[in-house]
């Protein structure tokens, strides 16, 4: 029984090999492109597998993604139907992007862009804000991520909403549930954070007609996923001054072009997909243990669901 390791980048599918191997001796762990018995591979643990990299495997019983979405997976059109999917959650993944939300929130919340463009004039320039309590803040996707994050806003005093598919209850937090609640979440949403998996029904949810609806000149974080956003649709809306400011961490291409207008334009703050990067030790042992509880009861805390789409 092999376990089959992909990622990108190359000098990073050695290291998880032989972290693997550690947490889980007596295991055959092996990179996907050395693997020639193809039938002994039971499991699969991958980052952005290649198209074909997973149909390779006839005997494959379940794929572990290195992350919480598992968009990159499903992304392959010949990913063999029907072998479960684990992802990769927990508590570290949740306060690292609770930290992202909260320091991006507060940064647009307090206008540092406009209060850092004043120090460079060396212009003693008073922003003064509302207080949070007088801001209402928006999170899309309610999950592990959405609803730490909601909670956390929330805490720091905002007025805070949050949106998903099914009804959910947050203190501190008013929810919203479905498409048919959507614009009433949007509406008069000054800041819009958005943490919902890449599906059929979000791709390009982050367009013009969803900028219209929030509150003019709102700032938006995007820390889901680059499909989320329609890029040519935020760069007007930043141009007509309907979106005051944006954080974008998730690309269509990772890393983003560099000849891409997001990386120079003055309203835009690039982070390169870095809100939430689990802690790879972390990561690994939350991995083995899914991997070795999937193997001994054919389930495990962190199933995916394929059919949803997350
Ligand atoms: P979860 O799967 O735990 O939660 C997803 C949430 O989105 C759920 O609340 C779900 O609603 C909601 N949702 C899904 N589809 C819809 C829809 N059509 N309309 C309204 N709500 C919807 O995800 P996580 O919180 O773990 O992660 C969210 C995403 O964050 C990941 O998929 C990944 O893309 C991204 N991510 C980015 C990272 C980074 O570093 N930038 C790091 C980790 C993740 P319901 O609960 O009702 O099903
Ligand atoms: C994830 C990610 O999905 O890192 O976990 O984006």
């Amino acid at each position: 029984m092999t376990v089959a390791v992909y990622l990108p980048v190359k000098e990073k599918i050695q290291w998880w090999v032989e972290m693997l191997q550690g947490l889980l001796p007596g295991w055959t762990i092996a990179s996907i492109d050395d693997i020639e018995d193809v039938a002994s591979v039971k499991q699969a643990v991958v980052w952005r597998p290649r198209p074909g990299d997973l149909a390779r495997f006839p005997n494959l019983e379940v794929i572990v993604s290195i992350g919480a979405g598992i968009d990159h997976v499903l992304a392959d059109p010949d990913l063999p139907k029907d072998v479960p999917i684990i992802r990769t959650a927990g508590d570290d993944l949740t306060q690292r992007m609770r930290e992202y939300v909260a320091l991006h929130v507060l940064r647009h919340h307090r206008d540092m862009p406009r209060q850092l463009l004043a120090q460079a004039e060396k212009d003693w320039h008073a922003i003064v804000v509302p207080v949070a309590p007088n801001r209402i803040v928006g999170v899309m996707g309610l999950g592990n991520l959405g609803a730490a994050s909601a909670k956390t806003l929330s805490d720091l005093g905002f007025i805070t909403r949050g949106w998903s598919k099914s009804t959910k209850t947050i203190e501190g937090v008013e929810t919203f549930a479905g498409a048919d609640a959507l614009d009433r979440f949007l509406s008069g949403c000054e800041i819009l954070v958005n943490l919902l998996p890449l599906t059929d029904a979000t791709k390009g949810i982050l367009n013009a007609d969803l900028f219209g609806k929030l509150a003019p000149g709102a700032c938006v974080i995007n820390c889901a996923r680059g499909g989320h956003l329609v890029d040519d649709d935020l760069l007007l809306a930043l141009e007509a001054r309907q979106i005051k400011q944006a954080t974008l961490d998730v690309f269509h291409q990772e890393p983003l072009p560099t000849d891409h207008a997001f990386w120079s334009h003055p309203a835009i703050t690039v982070t390169p997909h870095v809100a939430s990067q689990i802690d790879a030790a972390t990561g690994g042992r939350l991995i083995a243990s899914n991997l070795k509880e999937f193997v001994e009861t054919g389930t495990c805390p962190d199933m995916a669901d394929a059919d949803r789409g997350y």
